[in-house]
């Protein structure tokens, strides 16, 4: 396809340049009109952190700006509806846990629209996927890429020579990071602590589906390669989530994928930093959150978007509370200075399409739009770029 039947916005497909996590370097992000996205999507057990929303208004901007090129985007993004953490949450509230799941689903969706995030292509539960699962696994034993024992499918790493393409990790740190991180390296039925669970026994307690291999559950990494697979296809053009997935999940996930089908699972690879707040990853099982909704009971919710925009995606950052009181602020001067001027400033938009496209460098954007507004400028169309609609609508 020709870039020229691309367009509308003055630029060409292949314009953008990413950071590629397996190869190390900023790329051209090449891809034909339609680009397939894959982003690993919440545990829904707790409310939605702004760690969260950072990694989904990532892949929301990159969207936006792909669309703008002319691009139609196809993004998916999972549910992890069955899962260790989640069950054991559900145990000790007492409920079901696909109604806590549910209950939770329904509030990080509420978030996602109020923060204005473009809908997804689809957004499938794990659970949707055992019979997906039950096939994919079965494709991966059939190339002699995973072994049965004790009740349990365990995915071979040995027998797969492009275990490390993403991570690029040495093998003590591989066992490090699976011991910290659900990996359960001692587990006495593998043949080699790096090997992964594709399916697993149910404890007493736990839901269980029939297959081949005895009663039981999914592991973990099996519902993004065959979710990915069922929606999407074979190869997808980007694959992301938060960096702390590198490894071992998005590492496990490419090498079964690559086994199954023995094609290429992803053609570019994008993480997002991990948001910081007391010196340490934002996250539910530390405890060191800030919810987004209830940021958004104080805040306007495209100042928590310009919060986290004014941020780079690749650079790790700490949540402090001066973080919102000088994006709403960012906001105001926004506002104030598009309302009283007819003049929609096009060197903003052509500075914030050109930050964008140099590795989504958003706080170059912001940064432009600030100049512009400075400079008495109005900048609907700049922001709108940014998915920061200021005068109500969308100006494009
Ligand atoms: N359901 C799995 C992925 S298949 C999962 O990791 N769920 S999660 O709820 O723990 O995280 C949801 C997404 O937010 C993941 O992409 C994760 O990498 C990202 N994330 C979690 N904490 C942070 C943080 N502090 N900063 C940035 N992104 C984060
Ligand atoms: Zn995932």
């Amino acid at each position: 396809m020709g870039a020229g039947s691309l367009g509308g916005a003055g630029t060409t497909a292949g314009t953008m340049r990413l950071y590629d996590t397996a190869r190390r370097e900023v790329v051209p992000f090449a891809v034909g009109e339609v680009v397939t996205m894959y982003t690993c999507g919440i545990t829904p057990y707790d409310a939605t952190h702004v760690g969260h929303a950072a990694t989904y208004l990532t892949y929301d901007v990159l969207q936006r700006r792909l669309r703008d090129l002319g691009h139609q985007t196809r993004c998916v993004r999972n549910v992890t509806d069955v899962d260790d953490d989640l069950l054991r949450k559900a145990r000790e509230l007492g409920v079901h846990y696909l109604d806590l799941a549910a209950a939770e689903t329904a509030r990080f969706d509420a978030d996602m629209e109020a923060l204005n995030i473009i809908e997804c292509f689809s957004e499938p539960r794990a659970t949707s996927a055992i019979a997906d699962i039950r096939g994919f696994i079965g494709m991966v034993l059939d190339r002699g890429h995973a072994y049965v024992a004790g009740g349990a499918v365990y995915f071979d790493v040995s027998s797969f020579a492009g275990f490390g393409q993403i991570s690029h990790l040495n093998r003590d740190t591989m066992l490090a990071l699976a011991a910290e991180r659900g990996g359960n390296p001692d587990d006495p039925n593998k043949r080699d602590p790096l090997d992964f669970v594709l399916w697993q026994p149910s404890a007493p307690d736990e839901p269980a589906w029939d297959s081949l291999w005895g009663p039981g559950r999914p592991g973990w990494h099996i519902e993004c390669s065959a979710l990915a697979l069922r929606e999407l296809g074979t190869t997808i053009d980007l694959h992301g989530g938060g960096a702390d997935l590198i490894f071992p999940h998005h590492e496990c996930e490419a090498a079964q994928s690559e086994a199954a089908t023995g094609e290429r699972f992803v053609r570019h690879w994008m993480h997002q930093a991990m948001v910081m707040m007391d010196g340490e990853k934002m996250s539910k099982s530390l405890g060191n959150l800030v919810f987004v909704s209830d940021l958004r009971e104080t805040w306007d919710p495209r100042a928590i978007r310009l919060a986290i925009l004014a941020n780079h995606y690749r650079t790790s950052w700490e949540w402090t509370e001066d973080t919102m009181p000088a994006a709403e602020a960012r906001l105001d001067r926004w506002v104030a200075a598009t309302v009283e001027t007819a003049a929609d400033s096009a060197e903003a938009v052509d500075a914030v399409r050109a930050a964008l496209d140099d590795d989504l460098d958003t706080p170059a954007a912001v940064a432009a739009v600030d100049t512009a507004v400075a400079a008495g400028a109005g900048v609907a169309s700049a922001a709108a770029l940014l998915g920061v609609f200021l005068t109500g609508e969308p100006v494009r």
